[in-house]
This record gives C-alpha cells, sequence and structure tokens, in this order.
C-alpha cells in the first residue's frame, strides 16, 4: 500500500475497474493521494479482513468499495474499520445493479456504508463524496471542491444559454 494514501478504493474484481476511472481521475485532479485494491469479500475474506482493519493505521482516511451482485464488500469492509465507507453498487447482469443496490444500502443499524449512485456515474459521486470528507479538515482541499462546484454550475448555465439560442432561432435542438 501506496503509505502516504488518503483513499483507498477497492473493488470486488478487477472487471469493476473501467467503471471506476472517473474516481481515479477525479481523485487525480484534487491531488487526493489514492491506492487502490481488488479484494473480494467472499472470493478473498482473508485479505478483507486484513485490508480493513489495517487501513486506519496505514493512513487511509476514507474507503470506496465497489462491488456488484451480493455486494457485500463495502459491509465487510465497514465492519472491521471505523473509517467512513462508501459504496459503489456495480451493474451487473441480470438485474442491473439492483441486487448490488439492496445489498449495500440496507445495511443494519450500527455499521454505516454512504452509498452513492449505482454504475458509472457512482464513481464521480463516490470520489466527490470522499473529497468532501477529507475537506472538513483541509481548506485547500475544500477551496477546490468549491471551484469544481462553481465551473461545474457554470457548464449548465452556458448549456442553458446555448439551448435558448437554438430555440430562440428557430432551429431544433439537437
Ligand atoms: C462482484 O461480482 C464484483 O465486484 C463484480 O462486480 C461482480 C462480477 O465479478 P467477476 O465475475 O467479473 O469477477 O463481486
Amino acid at each position: 500500500m501506496k503509505m502516504n494514501a488518503q483513499v483507498a478504493i477497492v473493488m470486488g474484481s478487477k472487471s469493476d475497474l473501467p467503471n471506476l476511472r472517473k474516481a481515479f481521475e477525479l481523485l487525480n485532479d484534487f491531488g487526493v493521494p489514492y491506492t487502490a485494491r481488488v479484494i473480494s469479500a467472499h472470493r478473498t475474506p482473508v485479505e478483507a479482513e486484513k485490508f480493513a482493519s489495517e487501513a486506519e493505521k496505514n493512513g487511509i482516511k476514507v474507503v470506496i468499495c465497489a462491488a456488484g451482485m451480493a455486494a457485500h464488500l463495502a459491509g465487510v469492509i465497514a465492519s472491521y474499520t471505523t473509517l467512513p465507507v462508501i459504496g459503489i453498487p456495480m451493474a451487473c447482469e441480470p438485474f442491473n445493479g439492483l441486487d448490488a443496490l439492496l445489498a449495500m444500502v440496507q445495511m443494519p443499524p450500527g455499521i454505516p456504508v454512504a452509498t452513492v449512485t449505482s454504475g458509472k456515474s457512482g464513481a464521480d459521486n463516490a470520489a466527490l463524496l470522499a473529497i468532501s470528507i477529507l475537506a472538513l479538515s483541509d481548506s485547500a482541499l475544500s477551496g477546490k471542491l468549491k471551484d469544481f462546484r462553481k465551473k461545474q454550475t457554470e457548464k449548465v448555465k452556458a448549456a442553458d444559454a446555448e439551448l435558448q439560442e437554438t430555440l430562440k432561432a428557430g432551429n431544433i435542438p439537437s
């Protein structure tokens, strides 16, 4: 494990990796050091326990867990650490992520998992939520997050302005 990593992204399978790209990109853009592991709650349970029980002492502040199907990864990781755990339900056939969503979001009282959007967009929101948590004690990071939000707002407003122009000109928006 990279010793200065603050965020750990854990995925249940290498097949989840392509859907997590945005999380890596965002953490990178915000300058948040991260590490990543492939650990399966069912297929490598010993590694899951070891990783989670050592995460805090290894300097990790937030754990992001992505898993599909009977997605117990985030819950199992959360059961071995008091660090905040963010879960991304991955979409798999035949239930397209509903199975993973319910498995993650329906944690029993006492062991919370902050479950975000299912699938690819979950990677964005998991990284942004991890950044928000870190920003509580990092004012520079908090500033970057506020700038990010401002730019995002500007983008939507610009898109709306463009749409209004198209309509005003009597063109069909595409
Ligand atoms: C979960 O099962 C993984 O997180 C993945 O989303 C899903 C399928 O895994 P593979 O069969 O692709 O390894 O544990």
